[in-house]
């Protein structure tokens, strides 16, 4: 009887090793393909994906302002955004020279027009769907800063306006800018003919990132 026993589990063993007899299991499996596409952000200016405006400010003079106006907008679709305005590449030169600028800067070496030009900055935002608009002084006179004094400063213009969408420039939303420039009231006749050019950039970016660094 031990011998059956041990020949009937030596097949089994046998038969286990040779394979014979595999349990199956029942399976499925499902298949998607998947694409990953990078965002977009992509702000205009007037209406311009590729703003390079040149704004030519003739005969400033003090107690005069002149004005840059413009409309920010994010493409329909893309990312919404925050918003800076910044001035850089500020240059200023002597330019044409009277009589009167003779006599007050012999040298034609009074020419720093960049820092007598007074920059106010204010926003008109009109938010999706609204049919009235929020208003705000960014830079106002009373704050007394130049075309000089801005220069590689970075100035949020997407704040306390928008109530639930705080700090949020969305596709759908407009800024309208008006940039003011005005000569000193005490800017004497040095600065007669003197001209500063600078560059106007407007910088967007995603809502979660760090801002200007
Ligand atoms: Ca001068
Ligand atoms: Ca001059």
């Amino acid at each position: 009887m031990r011998k059956i026993l041990v020949s009937i589990l030596s097949i089994g063993i046998i038969l286990a090793l040779l394979g014979i007899g595999t349990i199956a299991y029942f399976s499925d499996s499902e298949t998607a393909s998947a694409t990953v596409t990078a965002g977009i952000i992509n702000l205009q200016v007037d209406g311009s994906d590729t703003w390079s405006e040149t704004y030519s400010i003739d005969d400033i003079k003090p107690c005069r302002v002149k004005y840059i106006n413009l409309t920010l907008h994010l493409e329909e679709g893309t990312n919404p955004a925050r918003i800076w305005f910044h001035i850089k590449n500020v240059v200023d030169s002597g330019g044409e020279t009277s009589d009167a600028e003779l006599e007050a800067d012999p040298s034609n070496e009074i020419n720093d027009i960049s820092d007598q030009i007074l920059v106010d900055l204010h926003l008109t935002y009109w938010i999706c769907g609204h049919s009235v608009s929020s208003s705000k002084w960014i830079i106002s006179e009373s704050d007394g800063l130049t075309i000089k004094d801005l220069e590689y400063q970075y100035i949020n213009l997407t704040y306390d306006f928008c109530g639930d969408t705080y700090e949020i420039f969305e596709p759908c939303h407009d800024i309208e800018i008006s940039i003011s420039l005005h000569l000193k009231g005490d800017a004497g006749n040095e600065y007669q003919g003197d001209s500063t050019t600078f560059d106007i950039e407007f910088y967007a970016e995603q809502v979660d990132g760090p801002g200007p660094q």
